[in-house]
């Protein structure tokens, strides 16, 4: 089955593969329109992390489970640790949030009022301290700021306050984490927002320090931006610290990954094997950030891991020998087919063989379907509140 050329050298890059799943993708979602709710929907965040963890189990893809605080709040976040870590799983990123507050109407981080500034920076300080406990590397910040109307705010205020608060959370920071800024380029604000796009995201995390990185989301860009550039300029830079994995026909739909265009899906990845994230010594983080509004939530989980997986494993088999050649010979048809040739590869079966020399289940979709967990939790989780995504 693995009788693809060149697969068996692709083996050690792709075992390094990990991507985090958010905590958020296994409660109940929707558009502004109508959450939908699902039998056997999580109703605690320890259920929600069960539930993560039988995504890792069938695919040995995803060992980390981000926490969106305040939704994942409890008490003690050690023992939340030990929880995962009974799993087979452990906590990652903590993403923070600014956005269901309303002091926030105006802003938080970059808010005129100090004090609104100040309780948007604390939230971000307790934000590490349960980074602390759980030891967790990454802080990820998404702001939902910005203005409707032109007049309505000063621009430049805005970002030199943004400066100021990103130091003060920086400045809480441990040796070993990071502090990774999000950008969006519309939502919830439609004239501006504070943080629209990678350039500003690069220039506020650059002046912070070594440890302050760029979160790219797929789904954050205008229609038509060529992302792997993006990717290709923050590798290059030195600045790429995550991305936040989706797809999207319109906006910032969060899809599942590489189901709107996989061979987006293909460059992007293809652009993070030529910037070395996938290296050894690699620190940028891979996460998804989706919401599984009509399929069920542990099943379009585990596509969406395999999907990475085998854009991939097909952006690992680029034979970049003959792209060079081609590339330097000016031979365009020559260089594209080559490109081409790697994205056309049909990985499945060598991917399903991979998966069986590891222990795995050569079929996770259908392993999960056989495996009796939809009907186990959809029997047992009745009562108490299915949690919605918020
Ligand atoms: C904002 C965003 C950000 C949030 C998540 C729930 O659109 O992508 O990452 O934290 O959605
Ligand atoms: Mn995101
Ligand atoms: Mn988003």
């Amino acid at each position: 089955m693995t009788d693809i050329p060149g697969f068996a050298a692709i083996a050690p890059q792709l075992e390094r593969l990990a991507i985090e799943v958010p905590s958020w993708a296994y409660g109940n979602s929707g558009t502004r329109f109508k959450v939908f709710g699902t039998p056997g929907t999580p109703r605690s965040i320890e259920e929600k992390i069960a539930d993560a963890a039988v995504v890792h189990r069938l695919t040995g893809l995803a060992p980390s489970v981000a926490l969106h605080i305040p939704w994942d709040l409890v008490d003690d976040y050690a023992a939340l640790g030990e929880h995962a870590a009974s799993h087979g799983v452990r906590l990652g990123t903590v993403n923070s949030n600014t956005f269901q507050d309303d002091d926030y109407k105006f802003g938080a981080l970059t808010h005129v009022d100090a004090k609104v500034r100040r309780k948007a920076i604390d939230h971000h300080l307790e934000c590490v301290d349960v980074m602390d406990a759980t030891g967790a590397r990454d802080l990820k910040i998404w702001l939902a700021e910005g203005s409707n109307y032109p007049g309505q705010a000063d621009l430049r205020g805005r970002q030199d306050r943004l400066a100021e608060s990103l130091a003060a959370i920086y400045d809480r920071l441990g040796e070993e984490q990071r502090l990774v800024l999000e950008y969006k380029f519309f939502e919830p604000a439609f004239y501006h927002t504070d943080v629209p796009d990678w350039g500003t995201s690069y220039a506020q995390v650059s002046a912070l320090g070594e440890r302050a990185m760029v979160c790219l989301d797929t789904g954050h860009h205008a229609p038509g931006t060529n992302i792997e550039f993006i990717v290709m300029q923050l590798l290059r830079l030195g600045r790429l610290g995550s991305f936040d994995f989706n797809s999207r026909f319109y906006a910032d739909d969060d899809l599942i990954v590489g189901a709107a265009d996989p061979f987006q899906l293909f460059r992007i990845m293809a652009e993070v094997i030529r910037g070395g994230a996938l290296d050894a010594d690699s620190e940028v983080a891979f996460m998804l950030d989706q919401c599984h509004n009509v399929e069920d939530k542990i099943p379009g989980q585990i596509r969406s891991v395999l999907n990475v997986q085998e854009m991939t494993a097909r952006a690992l088999l680029l034979d970049r020998d003959a792209l060079a050649a081609a590339e330097e010979a000016g031979d365009v048809l020559g260089g594209n087919e080559v490109f081409m040739d790697a994205f056309q590869t049909d990985v499945r079966p060598a991917l399903a063989a991979w998966r069986e020399e590891r222990g795995l289940p050569p079929h996770p979709m259908r392993a999960y379907a056989e495996s009796g967990y939809q009907q186990e939790i959809e029997e047992s989780r009745v009562g108490g509140t299915q949690l919605s995504w918020t």
